[in-house]
């Protein structure tokens, strides 16, 4: 039988910083996980090498549903993004594995496709309406068939979403940026640039908006009343989700589609927000919601009741998540929509995928298993560092939700 031998954790910032697993059986067979969890990294990092390697040793790496059973219950401590991201990396190298050792690319594991390619969302933003219609007219150009718009709010410096080079990078400094926060202002201004995009544009593409956790469920409800007639795809994270009941206001106000999970890491941190039918995106990732095999799960629920998937896919999400949330999407039978911001450069040297992009989607690569290779000595050019976050203050200086 073959068997774990080795599980390395590397830890590399080329442009921002990754964390990956990497697995390797006794027949020499290797495995890619993501444990990255931005501006928290080495906590995983520590998870994995101090408390996770040493039970992976000896293992049978074909038991992929046994060994997140055994990592999950066996920590006794339930749930949580550090613990659901280790497992995410174990979890996603061993299907890498079982995908290398039957000769398949791991969609073909899940079902096979039921579709012919993954639809994905740019990212558009800018410091004005101008800019942001400019950015909009390239990803329309680029083939895109859905485009998030996100533009400064006036007089509120460090807006959520606001490019400033290539790729959104909101983890840019050594300690939290602190960064002014008016929820009047971004009322008043968001929709009326939603609006110009529309105008400009017309209704022959979707049209996506991440409020970012940044309203509470009134003003969420009035927000999404507000941009109704624009016929979004989605508002997102319109309010903080630890109290999944809040949504249900907003949904008795407005038939704005809402999506919520990218920081949620499990099954029961929206098992009511699915039940309930108070979302109609599941945004949970691969990364941070315990790998293919949990995901899977939430999705499966998620079919039950409409719900359909968005995963998240910004920047700090590694390659390796790319390429596993590809052929996830490719094989659930409920995908929505999935989210594709690219990577600064030097990410390319480090990890090489066989993801492509043609005409708004994403194709996985036809190479066994996930179709990610990592370079060792591309990464050791490119140190860690520590990168935070930024932090939100209203006005009279009180911290809200970033
Ligand atoms: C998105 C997200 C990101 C997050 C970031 C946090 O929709 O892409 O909101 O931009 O803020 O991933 O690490
Ligand atoms: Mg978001």
């Amino acid at each position: 039988m073959s068997t774990i031998e080795r599980a390395e954790v590397l830890v590399a910032s080329p442009g921002r910083n990754f964390v990956t697993l990497r697995i390797t059986t006794s027949d020499g067979v290797t495995g890619l996980g993501d444990a990255t969890l931005n501006g928290r990294e080495l906590a995983v990092a520590s998870y994995l090498r101090d408390h996770v390697v040493p039970l992976l040793i000896g293992r049978d790496p074909a038991r992929v549903e046994d060994t997140w059973q055994y990592l999950y219950r066996g920590a006794y401590w339930r749930r949580g993004p550090v613990t659901m991201t280790a497992i995410a990396a174990v979890d996603t190298a061993l299907w890498d594995i079982k995908g290398k050792v039957a000769g398949l690319p791991v969609y073909q594991l899940l079902g096979g496709r039921s579709r012919d390619g993954v639809m994905v969302y740019a990212h558009a933003s800018g410091n004005d309406t101008a800019e942001l219609l400019d950015d909009v007219a390239r990803f329309l150009d680029e083939g895109y068939l859905a485009v998030r718009a996100q533009a400064a709010v006036p007089e509120v410096g460090g807006t959520y979403g606001v490019r400033k080079g290539k790729v959104y990078e909101p983890a840019a400094s050594a300690l939290p940026d602190e960064q002014p926060w008016s929820t009047e202002a971004y009322l008043d201004f968001a929709p009326t640039y939603l609006a110009a995009v529309r105008e400009r544009f017309g209704f022959g593409f979707h049209l996506l908006h991440d409020v970012h956790h940044r309203l509470s469920p009134i003003e969420a409800a009035r927000f999404g009343k507000a941009v109704e007639d624009l016929r979004l795809f989605w508002m997102e994270d319109p309010t903080p989700a630890e109290n999944q009941e809040a949504f249900r206001l907003i949904r008795q106000h407005t038939t704005t589609p809402i999506a919520v999970g990218e920081n949620l890491s499990s099954i029961w941190d929206v098992q009511h927000l699915i039940t309930e039918q108070l979302i109609d995106y599941v945004r949970t990732t691969v990364v941070h919601a315990g790998g293919i095999t949990h995901l899977r799960r939430i999705f499966d629920l998620a079919a039950l009741y409409q719900v359909r998937t968005g995963s998240h896919g910004a920047g700090d999400l590694s390659p390796v998540s790319m390429a596993a949330a590809v052929h996830v999407d490719l094989a659930v039978p409920n995908f929505g929509i999935q989210e594709h911001m690219g990577h600064v450069d030097g990410v390319d040297e480090v990890f090489r995928t066989g993801v492509r992009f043609a005409d708004g989607m994403l194709h996985p690569s036809e190479e066994p298993g996930l179709g990610v290779e990592y370079d060792d000595e591309a990464a050791a050019g490119f140190p860690y560092e520590p990168r935070y976050l930024p932090v939100a203050r209203r006005l009279d200086g009180s911290v809200h939700d970033w």
